[in-house]
């Protein structure tokens, strides 16, 4: 017997055993469907192509182009043969299934002709489906009520925001008002100031310009004193014999001036006049001289008389037998003269220099270029004082009073400045918060300020809403920015179902790095998985309560990642 129509009876097709449903209709055809198939007239193929008689359908032959004429045989090749699945959720599945010995539906009706021993087991699956789905209405529920609180503290936020808004902006009018103020408190006490310290300027200059030529002169009337002392036959002109005969000038101190030592201070001449003395020979001269005056020639202090003694030098003739255990010491360490630093220091420079000339280590030529010759700085002889006192100097009490006023009103000032700039600030941050979409009801604004993380294999991704995305290797490299807060881009009818952070850091020879986020209710705000699909794109899964719909609204299926789709 050739089995055409599903009865409600059982119906035996190729050795086969088919539960039949209770309405009539051919094997594999939706209830849906049912009255396209008439068993007293002729069946017009469903997309129109033709008409055959009713014996053709279900005959494993396929008429139909669009295979509606074989919805229980595996003929057509574009066919679907419907499982009814009584117990759990119909299902098409495409023709070529049927009798594949696979079994695809649950109620077996697909393999009724094969080998394969399929069972019944809609009634299990069915149960355990409608547990599952059951606890995911609750959990739905339970997401649906969080939002409620979502959505209240949202609003709260929101408020207190707008209060704390129109509290800085009256704060920030008194700042600026207090800033006015305080700005023309310091232009009229800077007027004064300005006045007294141009005038002060000028004085000052004056004073430092008399100042400097006083010393020009006293430096000129020195050099000239020293020349006229040098010039023994007060000819106007110094020769080497003069400077040979001026121990000040035995640089090397062996005893003896030679006329290499006073070529020289004349700049490697035989002679030198008074003009390039004052301009040339001075300045080199100096150092020398004044060190010398100052230790061999003390017409005034009263300094102790060992202190004004020359110190003496390790191998040098004339050594003084006493100072024998103390020599020891000049091998490496400079000795200690007593004397204040600068002149201590030029005296090791000399011992140092003749060690060097003990040990052979200088060629000839070179004795006139590593003379260590005291440098202008090394004897200064400008009272150190004086210097300090130049540093420090003050204004008149006069002007320091003015000064102190204008210092004190542009500090008041700064800080009223500084609180309006404080003030802008925060309120412009908090505008930009008052700026951002939380979703229709704010029931999204809990959710900045937080971070979630999710942690793979490699990286660790942290997604702070309204603000960032980042991927953290594991390595321990840098974080990477994966994108800054865009916008919302779900479909129109559910656009909070999907954010965009966008700029992120640039990949190497490709894109701007950027993030999706898919959103999907569930109870706790968290993020469940990070994946690349492509280089440099990244998709965040999250789940949160924001996005839970009641649970007998039907249209919080589409925002269900797993919802289940009926075909
Ligand atoms: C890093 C990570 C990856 C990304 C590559 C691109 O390694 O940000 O996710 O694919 O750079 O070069």
């Amino acid at each position: 017997m050739k089995c055409i129509l599903a009865l409600s009876m059982l119906c035996l097709v190729s050795g086969a055993v088919v539960k039949a449903a209770e309405v009539l209709r051919p094997r594999g055809v939706a209830l849906s469907k049912a009255s396209f198939y008439d068993p007293t007239r002729d069946f017009n193929c469903l997309d129109g192509s033709g008409t055959i008689p009713f014996t053709y359908v279900n005959d494993d032959y396929c008429d139909c182009q669009d295979g509606s004429d074989e919805p229980g045989t595996s003929a057509c090749p574009n066919g679907f043969f419907h499982c009814t699945n009584v117990g759990h959720s119909p299902l098409n599945i495409p023709s070529s299934r049927v009798n594949d010995g696979v079994c695809d539906c649950c109620d077996a009706s697909d393999e009724y002709a094969s080998v394969s021993n399929c069972v019944d087991t809609c009634r299990e699956l069915g149960r355990a489906a409608r547990e599952e789905a059951a606890k995911q209405q609750e959990e739905r529920l339970k997401g649906f009520q969080m939002r409620q609180s979502m959505i209240e503290e949202g609003r709260k936020r929101k408020k207190e925001a707008e209060v704390k808004m129109d509290e800085l902006k009256k704060e920030k009018e008194e700042a600026e008002a207090m800033r006015n103020e305080k700005e023309e408190i310091k232009k009229i006490a800077e007027e004064p100031e300005k006045e007294a310290l141009e005038k002060y300027n000028t004085i000052e200059q004056e004073r430092k310009a008399k100042a400097e030529e006083e010393q020009k002169a006293k430096e000129d009337a020195e050099a000239r004193e020293a020349f006229s002392h040098l010039d023994n036959d007060g000819d106007g002109i110094l020769t080497v014999a003069e400077l040979q005969s001026r121990q000040t000038f035995d640089t090397n101190r062996d005893g003896e001036v030679t006329a290499e030592e006073a070529k020289f201070y004349l700049r490697q001449e035989e002679s030198m006049d008074l003009e390039t003395f004052l301009v040339s020979g001075w300045p080199m001269m100096r150092p020398t001289y004044k060190m010398d005056q100052r230790m061999f020639v003390p017409p005034t202090t009263e300094a102790p008389a060992e202190a004004l003694t020359p110190p003496p030098v390790p191998g040098s003739e004339g050594k003084d037998e006493q100072q024998g255990e103390e020599d020891e010491h000049f091998d490496d360490e400079d000795f200690d003269t007593g004397l204040d630093p600068e002149i201590s220091r030029y005296v090791n420079s000399r011992a140092n220099w003749e060690l060097m000339s003990d040990e052979g280590d200088m060629e000839d030529d070179d004795v006139i270029e590593d003379y260590d010759i005291p440098e202008d700085d090394d004897v200064e002889d400008i009272p150190k004082e004086e210097e300090e006192e130049e540093v420090e100097q003050k204004y008149d009490e006069e002007t320091q009073k003015l000064v102190d006023a204008a210092n004190k009103a542009r500090e008041d000032f700064d800080e009223a400045d500084r609180r309006v700039r404080d003030l802008t600030r925060e309120l412009r941050s908090l505008e930009e918060t008052q700026e951002k979409d939380y979703g229709p009801e704010e029931e999204f604004r809990v959710m900045d300020g937080n971070c979630y993380e999710y942690t793979d294999r490699e990286y660790t991704y942290r997604l702070c809403p309204f603000d960032k995305a980042i991927q953290k290797p594991k390595s321990g490299h840098g974080e990477i920015r994966l994108g800054q807060w865009g916008e919302w881009t779900g479909p129109e009818d559910y656009k909070y179902s999907r954010m965009k952070y966008t700029n992120g850091q640039t990949c190497w020879n490709g894109p701007a790095r950027s993030a999706d986020v898919h959103i999907y209710c569930g109870v706790d705000t968290k993020l469940t998985g990070v994946t690349e699909p492509n280089r440099c794109e990244y998709l965040f899964e999250m789940t949160t309560p924001a996005v839970c719909t009641k649970p007998d609204d039907v249209s919080g299926d589409e925002s269900t990642p797993h919802g289940h789709t009926e075909l």
